[in-house]
């Protein structure tokens, strides 16, 4: 029987994630847990445990103890957050994935996953249909502490057969929490303004073409990519992975077919900066070859699933 933990689980893919595993492993199995007091509503009833994965010896004796087999590691500072606290970010996205590969190498994990990013691409790789093998200079924070990531893991696999298990997400878009701080987060937020029935101001130009994801395809990736026979699984820094790419024009079009009054005003930050050393689009071969990986929902069917699904309460929550 598997037992499983997710750290990092209050956050936009974790619970959703968190939801699923339960669904289909049974809920006593699968603890969640985060550096938050309490976890999200939407994760009770079930485990959950108060954890900062910094605090290494907590996290080795949690997982020891409770026998966990798998643990899926997503507590992280996203893009934009990382560099306004560089050497935090680099903490973070560091030491919790050594102490979550350390603990497998000594044996008392079955499995991991560890999330990469797009970002771990830069201004020198090609920018449109981004192979998964090719020039990676990221110049951010966030993007430097993938790349290096990714090495590490495939470091582990080679070095002490470690199962590790990665993809580099696309910009995730769902309505189930809000998205944590990252680059790609403009075009979740023009949700909520959008269904306010406020303008919005957009931090990207309007023709920022980016590699984007609606959440229920991530999800199920990742459950796919973690079910692939080991055999299978050939890449062990991190697959490419593609959904949808659009500018941020193209959302706010595609919107506006439901909500015609809706007004948009580009004023790109610094955040506009870091797209523009992401890619465009991503070529995900490899995954399609090696685990069977196809993207459900194009740029409609988001927008659609969104405007349906999109609960503006959920904004007081964080205000
Ligand atoms: P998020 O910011 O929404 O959630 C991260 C969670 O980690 C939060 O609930 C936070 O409280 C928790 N956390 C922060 N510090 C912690 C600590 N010290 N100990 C334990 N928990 C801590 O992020 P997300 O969007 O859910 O992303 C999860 C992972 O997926 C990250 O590694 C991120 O880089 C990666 N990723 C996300 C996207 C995306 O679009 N959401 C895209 C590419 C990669
Ligand atoms: C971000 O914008 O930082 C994330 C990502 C693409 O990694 N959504």
């Amino acid at each position: 029987m598997k037992r499983i933990l997710v750290i990092g689980s209050c956050g936009q893919i974790g619970t959703e994630l968190v939801l699923n595993l339960r669904d289909k492993y049974g809920t006593n199995n699968v603890y969640a847990s985060d550096i938050l007091e309490n976890c999200p509503e939407k994760l009770y009833p079930g485990p959950y445990v108060k954890m900062d994965i910094l605090e290494k010896e907590m996290v080795r004796s949690f997982i020891i103890s409770e026998k966990i087999s798998e643990v899926y590691l997503l507590a992280a500072l996203l893009s934009a957050k990382a560099e306004e606290r560089p050497e935090y970010a680099w903490k973070l996205n560091m030491d919790g994935l050594f102490t979550i590969l350390d603990l497998a190498k000594e044996g008392y994990l079955r499995k991991i996953f560890w999330p990469s990013s797009i970002a771990v691409f830069g201004k020198t790789t090609p920018k449109f249909n981004t192979p998964q093998f090719t020039i990676m200079e990221p110049s951010t924070v966030y993007g430097i502490s993938k790349q290096v990531g990714e090495r590490w893991c495939e470091y582990y696999y080679a070095k002490y057969d470690v199962d590790v298990r990665s993809i580099r997400y696309p910009g995730l878009i769902s309505y189930t929490s809000l998205p944590g701080g990252g680059t790609t987060d403009y075009a979740v937020d023009m949700f909520y303004q959008a269904k306010l029935g406020n303008d919005f101001t957009c931090f990207l130009s309007d023709d920022t073409a980016l590699p984007m994801m609606y959440m229920d395809d991530a999800i199920r990736a990742t459950l796919e990519l973690m079910n692939a026979p080991k055999e299978n699984i050939k890449i062990r820094s991190s697959y490419n992975l593609s959904g949808i790419s659009f500018t941020p024009k193209d959302i706010f079009e595609e919107i506006q077919k439901y909500i015609p009054d809706f007004r948009i005003t580009f004023m790109p930050d610094f955040r506009q900066k870091i797209a523009d050393t992401w890619p465009s689009s991503i070529d995900d071969i490899s995954a399609r070859s090696d685990w069977g990986w196809k993207e459900r929902y194009n740029l409609e069917m988001l927008v659609k699933k969104m405007l349906d699904n999109v609960d503006v309460s959920i904004l007081s929550s964080v205000s």
